[in-house]
């Protein structure tokens, strides 16, 4: 009797799993390092939850259909219940086609003598693109992350090139500076990484990103009390989070590529299924909060609802000289950045947000 009955619940969880949409998920750069890394946890449900079923749509240059091949037959090969569906193409348009979600991981790497100007509008031309696709084709309510650098500004461009899509649903990706942060943070006081709580990555994905361990929590006791030490936050800390990526090419030869892919996991999930109060930083459409100028995607704390919905945490104290300077000087670097693809954005428009967008953000900030 006990056992018929919990054999018809499990019957009817599993089917009420069956019964969640498909998910349509698209990947740019498939074939690269991050995207190798990222496609079999979102295949093994790492990123949506085990009952969650995706379609893979994954989206590479004409030179990497070749490679995405073998990562195609490789996530045939994981057998991976919750895949539905693998669809391998170059065009950007079919791509995006209905796509729930979309994680831009493919861009333009820095080439040999190549200006960091050059390298922006590269890119830029790259996400002009892409935010024309995903406008032409995803769904509406789409949830994209951008990855590929620099983060920040691809992000701004794409949206700015997808009128239809609310500028909400984009963020740039800087949760790998967060976790990087609270690596730090865990190793100096030896408490586990999960007990470092409401660390914050304010700004641009570059070196001039502001880890800040003002409102951060050891084990429930001030960071700032427990690590003691203003000297390492100051010298050690802060430029070893910002420089982490270099000291990582240092030392293997190569770019961050299985923590990239596992902070786009952890991005995705919680902003998809919920984190209840911990604070996540997510680089988000600018509205003005904190001082910082509408416009630009700028990394801030974040409390993640589910279904892809967030909440800027605009309840903490002003920052001090030192975090405010900080925060300045990465703000700086963020409308450089903006002002140098500027003739990329449509009618080089300088806040980069169409005219119907622009009445909606200045009643949000109202
Ligand atoms: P890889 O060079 O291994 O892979 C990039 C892939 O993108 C290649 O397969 C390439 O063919 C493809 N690609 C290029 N242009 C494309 C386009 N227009 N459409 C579709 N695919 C395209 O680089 P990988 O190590 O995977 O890094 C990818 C990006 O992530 C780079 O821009 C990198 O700088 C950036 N990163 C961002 C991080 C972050 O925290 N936001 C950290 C890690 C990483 O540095």
């Amino acid at each position: 009797m006990l056992r018929s009955s919990l054999q018809m619940a499990r019957r009817a969880m599993s089917s009420a799993a069956a019964e969640l949409p498909i998910k349509k998920v698209a990947v740019t750069g498939a074939a690269g390092s991050i995207g190798y890394a990222l496609l079999m946890r979102i295949s093994s449900g790492q990123m949506f939850g085990p009952n969650q079923p995706v379609e893979l749509q994954l989206i590479e240059t004409e030179v990497g259909m070749k490679p995405l091949k073998g990562v195609t037959m490789e996530i045939m090969d994981g057998a991976f219940p919750l895949v539905r569906k693998v669809t391998q193409t170059s065009d950007p348009n079919v791509g995006f086609g209905d796509a729930d979600v979309a994680v831009l991981v493919g861009g333009k790497p820095r080439g040999p003598g190549m200006e960091r100007s050059d390298l922006m509008s590269a890119n830029a031309a790259i996400f002009a693109e892409q935010g024309k696709a995903l406008n032409n084709s995803a769904k509406r309510d789409v949830s994209v992350l951008v990855v590929a650098n620099p983060a920040n500004t691809n992000a701004l461009v794409a949206s700015a090139h997808a009128s239809d899509i609310d500028p909400s649903r984009f963020k740039a990706m800087t949760r790998l500076d967060h976790n990087r942060a609270i690596a730090q943070v865990a190793g100096k006081t030896g408490a586990m990484a999960g007990d470092v709580k409401k660390v914050v990555i304010w700004g641009n994905h570059s070196a001039t990103q502001y880890p800040d361990l003002s409102n951060a929590l050891v084990e429930g006791k001030p960071a700032l009390d427990v690590i003691n030490d203003i000297k390492w936050i100051r010298e050690e800390f802060i430029p070893r989070v910002q420089k982490r990526g270099a000291e990582i090419i240092g030392a293997s030869g190569r770019s961050s590529a299985s923590s990239a892919a596992s902070a786009a996991i952890d991005h995705m999930r919680d902003l998809h299924l919920g984190s209840g109060d911990s604070w996540q930083s997510m680089a988000i459409h600018s509205d003005g909060s904190y001082g910082i100028d509408t416009g630009i995607w700028f990394s801030v704390p974040c409390l993640c609802r589910g279904d892809g919905v967030y909440e800027r945490i605009v309840d903490i104290p002003a920052p001090d000289e030192f975090s405010a300077a900080m925060i300045d000087a990465t703000r700086k670097e963020l409308l450089e950045e903006r002002d140098t693809v500027r003739h990329l954005l449509p009618g080089g428009d300088v806040q980069a947000v169409p005219k119907t967008r622009k009445k909606r953000a200045r009643k949000a900030a109202a």
